[in-house]
């Protein structure tokens, strides 16, 4: 069922593109005009590259559909776990089919499940004093797995909510949400990434931590102090415990974080700065040519944490280390190095050999290669300049965002505002950076439809990057799918990147608003395919034990499922009964889900064979009220009811 296609057995090749648009729309162009910039970007890729109805690709796009289809029955080769931004969960896709397999919800209430309706859900989320949500909204951008020995290890991934700053862990057995932290003393937490193994112990090498970019600065502690006086405003990175979810420790810096990286190596920790100027508003995040990529040395910061030289913020107790510039001029006892990077920055990557960094210009057409060695040897103090740390800077096209690797020494590059993806060579991009004239750092370019984000290859954030696929998550679909009405989807892009050409392989619409995602080799996903009932402390393990169980006003049902029945036909309470219902599937055969309603009580959840889940709730209407079975479970789904009798 492999998808190897050996020939291109379709189109001619895109063109070079009209090299005239990007020199136009130059580093000094945009400087005073990136917002124009931004909107010329778009309606020029409306008018030149936008196809017609029901032409699958535009002339002169190479498309190789048919080879890589997965026929009906057979499975994908990958896994994709994709964030699913402001909806709030993180979304399983299966490539190269680009087949959607799951939505997991993290943030968001979600009916299918009943996750932020059961008891256990709502004390992963968190709650108010008064059992309401704490937060019901959130925003997900960055999934990162854990690793052992420099891959993925299946275990968990983490996704972040920029909306309240928090993370979250998803454990990769059942691939649901088991942990939510708040991040304290922060805002805009972007970046996150896993470390991949400890900076000191040789023996842990696998992830213990994650990192935690905060984008917004804010007053510290944000309890009204400093309103108005940005300046005083200021952003932290944040290192979480990756077992416990407890922060560890968090960094004082300058400007921001964005995106974040780590080293093979576990040395270092890297986020992109595109707010050295620490403005408040984004023409004055726009005043400075550099901005910077910011590392941070791990071992150092938790041997300064060890010996106590922090300080805490506000109510928190994570001890708070000084990451600024002022209080890290000694390079041999810097705990961060600010590498100059121009022009707002936007994502940074680092190669699957370990040995380079790619930072995006955004607003400067180039990537920035710093080398991780270099970096080091800044922290040695055998380097004079951070700057000295970057070993080239490639002119790749407008608005570089993210870049994916493969396992040749290629870089692949989102340009958003050239509506492309660039591939680009990383020891030709050294070669010319050092004057030679003859070393041709772009190897190649292909459209995208449109406006691509994130882009990542297949396993290419792990050190079995292996140069199949290049996914472009575009921010724009404009035209690619029928119409919806005025909110579009968004468009993934497979593009086969085995070869010396980049080939589109197919579109595929994903819900708005995908950010970033991590492609996975399917043979490292090993799920569960039924529940534990030993895992459960509430398990009903006998229908025998169903019943009600009154304590004053307080009362407990339990009851099991077995299709095509729930254990109580019906059950019994009164007004104003606080009742909290037990239900466990004592169903074994896999796939054989139920759900439980309740009508007028707004209770809806489901129970996969094994599985126990509780849900609290007051009866506060006298009647009847069926409750039935949501999820399609045998031919006598319909009939699988259970009556609650609320007594007046
Ligand atoms: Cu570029 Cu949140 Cu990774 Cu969006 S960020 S694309
Ligand atoms: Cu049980 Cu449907
Ligand atoms: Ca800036």
């Amino acid at each position: 069922m492999t998808q190897n296609p050996t020939q291109d057995d379709t189109q001619t090749l895109a063109p070079q593109p009209d090299l005239g648009r990007r020199k136009f729309l130059g580093t000094s162009a945009l400087v005073g005009l990136s917002g124009a910039g931004l909107t010329l970007g778009l309606s020029a890729c409306n008018k030149e590259t936008a196809p017609t109805a029901a032409a699958p690709a535009a002339k002169g796009e190479a498309t190789a559909h048919g080879p890589y289809e997965v026929a009906p029955g057979k499975l994908d080769d990958y896994y994709s776990f994709s964030s699913g931004g402001h909806s709030g969960d993180v979304r399983i896709y299966g490539l190269p089919s680009g087949r959607q397999l799951k939505s997991i919800p993290v943030f968001n209430t979600d009916n299918l499940v009943g996750w932020g309706i059961t008891n256990e859900s709502r004390a992963i989320m968190g709650t108010k004093p008064d059992g309401s949500l704490k937060y019901s909204t959130g925003d997900t951008h960055h999934v990162h797995q854990t690793y052992t020995d420099g891959t993925y290890d299946g275990k968990y991934f983490y996704v972040n909510d920029k909306i309240h700053s928090r993370l979250a862990r998803i454990r990769m057995d059942t691939m649901e949400c088991d942990r939510i932290l708040e991040l304290p003393n922060v805002q805009g937490f972007h970046g996150t990434f896993t470390d991949k193994r400890d900076p000191v112990d040789a023996s842990i090498n696998h992830t213990t931590r994650v990192f935690c970019g905060a984008e917004f600065s804010t007053p510290l502690p944000n309890d009204g102090r400093d309103l108005e006086d940005g300046g005083k405003y200021r952003a932290m990175f944040t290192c979480v415990d990756s077992e416990s979810m407890e922060p560890r420790w968090q960094v004082l810096i300058d400007g921001n974080c964005d995106l974040v990286a780590t080293s093979y190596d576990g040395k270092l920790a890297a986020t992109n700065q595109y707010n050295v100027e620490n403005g408040v508003h984004y023409e004055d995040m726009m005043a400075a040519e550099m901005d910077a990529c910011l590392f941070f040395n791990v071992a150092r910061i938790e041997a300064a944490v060890k010996a106590g030289k922090t300080t805490t913020i506000g109510s928190s107790r994570v001890p708070v280390v000084d990451g600024t510039r002022a209080a890290n001029k000694d390079p041999k006892t810097a705990l961060t190095c600010y590498v100059p990077i121009p022009k707002n920055p936007h994502g940074v990557n680092i190669s699957p050999d370990g040995k380079y960094y790619a930072c995006s210009g955004k607003l400067s057409p180039t990537a920035s290669v710093i080398e991780h060695e270099l970096v080091l040897k800044w922290f040695d103090g055998g380097l004079e300049n951070p700057r000295d740390a970057v070993v080239a800077e490639p002119e790749i096209g407008l608005g570089p965002l993210h870049t994916g690797f493969d396992n040749k020494g290629n870089a692949y590059t989102t340009l958003f505002l050239d509506s492309q993806i660039v591939k680009w060579n990383v020891e030709a991009a050294i070669k010319s950076y050092q004057g030679d004239k003859s070393a041709k750092p772009v190897v190649d370019r292909i459209d995208v439809h449109y406006q691509p984000g994130h882009g990542f290859t297949s396993m290419g954030e792990t050190k079995e990057a292996d140069g199949r696929f290049f996914l472009s998550d575009n921010k724009f679909s404009k035209d690619r799918f029928l119409p919806v009405g005025p909110l579009h989807p968004e468009t993934a892009q497979l593009i086969d990147i085995s070869g010396d050409k980049m080939k589109l392989v197919h579109d595929h619409s994903v819900l708005s608003e995908p950010h970033d995602s991590i492609i996975v080799r399917r043979d490292i996903i090993k799920t569960r395919q039924i529940y534990d009932l030993d895992e459960f402390p509430l398990a009903v393990k006998d229908a025998k034990e169903s019943g009600v169980f009154r304590n004053g006003k307080k009362v407990t049902v339990k009851l099991t499922s077995q299709a095509p029945s729930f254990s109580l036909r019906e059950f019994k309470v009164k007004k104003g009964d606080e009742v909290t219902l037990i239900l466990t599937n004592l169903d074994k055969v896999e796939d054989l889900t139920h759900g439980f309603a309740i009508p007028k009580h707004d209770i809806n959840f489901i129970v996969s064979p094994q599985e126990t889940k509780s849900v609290t709730f007051i009866a506060d209407k006298p009647g009847v009220y069926w409750c039935y079975c949501t999820h399609f479970c045998h031919a006598l789904h319909l009939e699988m009811r259970s009556r609650m009798i609320v007594e007046a």
